[in-house]
């Protein structure tokens, strides 16, 4: 594709088969929602919008801020013309029924990273698209069965991160044509990485695994990893994932020991499930530490799932941890924790 090239050129072209035609009306559906979004998050206050909770809870308890529910409206509105056979937001207790015959479903997450929205800091939309099987339940087959999957990052720009299962494009929204531009065109997650993501406050609530990983890291050069790592934690996933596709890394909403946190804090149909299917396109993993996300089925569409992803070397790292503690031991320091010598 030429650089440059818009969104619209590329799911015009994407294939003429009713399925693919649906997924291209579901992607360019919800680019022209994220249109209207980045224009009422770039107004903020002066639109409304400060981030304050609309008096709601969604089906996970989270209480709704003015922007999820006006963002979840304002993707509802631009499905009016897609074929889809169900919508599942995580605005939304249950799924909201379409065509049952139609070719596809979504799961959308239409905010993620609400809480940052008064802090004026970067959130963003997160969609999954699957195949419909008439007759079958939606949303009951592995992520791995994804048509499409992407995110749209409001930050400084406005870029929509795309996947149709052939590799991941990043486009950029020209906000005088409003339209999406071309910016990377399959885009590679760096192998190795120096910079890990994770909610260090939480540490006493990790597997030993987790924090076996984490050690690993903060030894730093002297530690069994040989090097000095960086630490970054934006409470965005979103913006978390858009680092690591641009410099690698490796991002963990591990479960913990708190109550709800056993499968972690990250909902599966419509932020695991599509982060996965773009790390994976990219080079990258995608695993719950003990398994590959993909390969997950939902039992209810808001359950939960860990997320461990980045570059490879890195979540292979942490499996290994996962599925054999001893690893930690064999690397630890002469003089280290689990060396020879206790100090
Ligand atoms: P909100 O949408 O409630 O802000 O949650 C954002 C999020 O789901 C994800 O985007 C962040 O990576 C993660 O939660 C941050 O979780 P902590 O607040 O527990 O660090």
């Amino acid at each position: 594709m030429d650089q440059g090239q818009t969104l619209s050129r590329l799911l015009e072209s994407y294939g003429t088969d009713p399925r693919k035609r649906a997924v291209a009306a579901a992607v360019g559906a919800i680019a022209g929602a994220s249109v209207e979004i980045s224009e009422l998050i770039g107004q903020g206050a002066l639109a409304g919008i400060t981030g304050a909770a609309h008096g709601s809870a969604n089906a996970d308890g989270d209480v709704q801020k003015d922007l999820d529910v006006k963002a979840d409206e304002t993707i509802i509105a631009a499905m009016k013309d897609v074929p889809y056979a169900a919508l599942a937001s995580e605005e939304s207790d249950t799924l909201m029924m379409g065509d049952p015959q139609a070719p596809i479903s979504i799961a959308y997450d239409p905010l993620d990273g609400s809480s940052n929205i008064d802090t004026n800091m970067t959130v963003g939309t997160i969609f999954s698209i699957i195949p419909n099987e008439p007759g079958v339940t939606p949303f009951s087959a592995p992520g791995s069965c994804q048509l499409a999957a992407g995110f749209v990052v409001y930050g400084p720009q406005t870029s929509l991160v795309l996947t149709l299962g052939d590799g991941v494009d990043i486009f950029t929204l020209d906000r005088k044509a409003k339209t999406y531009r071309l910016i990377r065109e399959r885009v590679k997650v760096p192998a190795d990485t120096a910079e890990y993501a994770i909610n260090a406050s939480n540490h006493r609530h990790w597997e030993q695994p987790v924090r076996d990983f984490v050690d690993e890291c903060l030894a730093g050069a002297d530690g069994p990893r040989a090097k000095d790592f960086n630490m970054r934690w934006i409470g965005s996933l979103v913006a978390e994932a858009y680092r690591i596709l641009t410099r690698g890394g490796v991002f963990l909403y591990p479960a913990d020991q708190r109550p709800g946190y056993g499968e972690g804090r990250l909902r599966l149909l419509y932020e695991t499930h599509p982060m996965a299917f773009v790390m994976e396109q990219a080079g990258g993993g995608a695993s719950t530490g003990r398994e590959r996300v993909l390969d997950l089925t939902a039992r209810a569409i808001h359950q939960r799932s860990p997320l461990i992803m980045g570059s490879i070397d890195k979540v292979n790292r942490i499996e290994l941890l996962h599925t054999d503690p001893s690893a930690a031991a064999r690397t630890a320091p002469l003089f280290g924790r689990r060396g020879l010598f206790r100090v």
